[in-house]
């Protein structure tokens, strides 16, 4: 069991009013909250290391390029990637999909070829594919959504043919809360000789995940929805993958030597780093990881199984009201988005900011979803490791309540 009341004091945030209301934080699928280890890790590079890496001499830079190069090595650790230098370190999740269909797209993707999608995917991993179709005369295929938000696995066999040379899909939706059988997907694509790319942005905050395990080529996310700060995604890649790919950008820091004409590429990772990265951002999302391992990520994902199970339940009593995706909490996570009759999502949203619960409202970026499942827009309320049921309590009293004014508004 995970000590939520001491977690909470970890976050400072936590504890602040909203509306006169104690803050009810359920938007944590858009971003999570930082514990003080994040922010003190920021404060303190800030006012002690701070300097460039991979460039100076001098003891500052030798520690920053240290202490960086230290966070890749526990990101890697943390998903169980073979070698620091498989990681490499980009603004967020969305870029890291951009790098790989940019770098291995434009190289292995052709006129006639087919890249397999998703219905549930997020819009970072469908636009940079759309753009990559498009400048290459390729196809997108999707595996159907099934009306329980799951992926319609028995059409995998069929869709996967000769013109296909990449899979890419969500670990976990962030509007269904689904969680996909990517090893199993992995598995049927690779038996096919095609690579498979894991959208982790959902899955990598929330579940124990590892990258030998799935046996997955590429694998993006973001520190932001998993502790740590903004402006640091990952993309994790096979290495014999990173070593035939071109670089994405071009610049200092990616090269090994260079001429008026020409260059040559740095070694791995740094070849795709081109310019100075986010030196602080990044040594601060070491200390995210570190947060997430003492507590252990098993835990984690059994707290959140409990809370969904919980949310479900009390959601569920409410008339009138639709969740989107499985109800069952062992196939999905706590991202748990829903629909009220008669009450549209943004309105439900701003009575509950009223009441200090942020929760989010819209089409989640996954507006060809949305189509899907019927509607323009969606309630989302989705929990990490320092939500509490009371919290999902309150959210469901204040659901009914907001129902019952809305009730009493639009009828006058
Ligand atoms: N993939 C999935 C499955 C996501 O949920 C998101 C962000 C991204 C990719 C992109 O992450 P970024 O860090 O590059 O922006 N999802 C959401 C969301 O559901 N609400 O706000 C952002």
């Amino acid at each position: 069991m995970l000590d939520v009341a001491r977690i909470r004091e970890d976050f400072p945030i936590l504890g602040r009013k909203v509306h006169g209301r104690p803050l009810v934080y359920l938007d944590n699928a858009a971003t999570s909250q930082k514990p003080l280890a994040v922010v003190e890790a920021l404060v303190e590079f800030y006012t002690r290391t701070n300097a460039n890496v991979h460039r100076g001499i001098h003891a500052l830079s030798e520690e920053a390029t240290a202490r960086f190069e230290e966070a890749r090595a526990k990101t890697g650790r943390f998903i169980g990637a073979p070698k620091p230098a498989t990681v490499i370190f980009t603004r967020n999740a969305t870029e890291a999909v951009n790098l790989v269909s940019h770098a291995w797209g434009r190289r292995h993707v052709g006129p006639g070829d087919e890249i397999l999608l998703t219905e549930m995917e997020h819009h970072s991993n469908l636009v940079p594919w759309q753009m990559l179709a498009q400048a290459q005369g390729a196809t997108l295929k999707f595996i159907p959504v099934t009306s329980d938000g799951q992926l319609a696995l028995e059409e995998l066999p069929r869709l996967l043919g000769g013109k296909t040379q990449l899979v890419s899909l969500t670990l976990m939706s962030n509007v269904l809360g689904t969680i996909n059988p990517v090893k199993e997907v992995v598995q049927q694509a690779h038996s096919k000789g095609i690579p498979v790319l894991v959208d982790g942005a959902q899955g990598v905050p929330h579940l124990p995940v590892n990258v030998l395990d799935l046996n997955c080529d590429f694998l993006a996310f973001s520190a932001h929805k998993m502790l740590g700060p903004t402006g640091v995604g990952v993309l994790y890649a096979k290495e014999a993958i990173l070593e035939e790919m071109d670089p994405f950008l071009g610049g200092g820091d990616m090269i090994r030597d260079v001429w008026l004409e020409k260059a040559v590429w740095n070694d791995l990772p740094w070849k795709f780093e081109a310019g100075t990265p986010n030196v602080a951002d990044v040594i601060a999302f070491g200390a995210a990881i570190d947060y997430l391992e003492r507590i252990g990520m098993e835990e984690i994902r059994r707290h959140e199984e409990a809370l969904t199970r919980h949310a479900i339940k009390l959601l569920r009593e409410i008339e009138g009201l639709t969740i989107y995706g499985p109800l069952d909490p062992a196939r999905r996570g706590a991202a748990i988005a829903f629909n009220v009759n008669g009450l549209h999502p943004h309105d439900l949203g701003q009575i509950l900011d009223e009441e200090g619960i942020a929760i989010r409202a819209g089409h989640h970026c996954c507006k060809p979803l949305m189509r899907k499942l019927g509607v323009v827009a969606a309630a989302r309320a989705s929990f990490y490791l320092y939500n509490t049921e009371e919290e999902a309590e309150l959210l469901a009293q204040a659901v009914s309540k907001a129902k019952g004014v809305f009730h009493v508004v639009s009828h006058r």
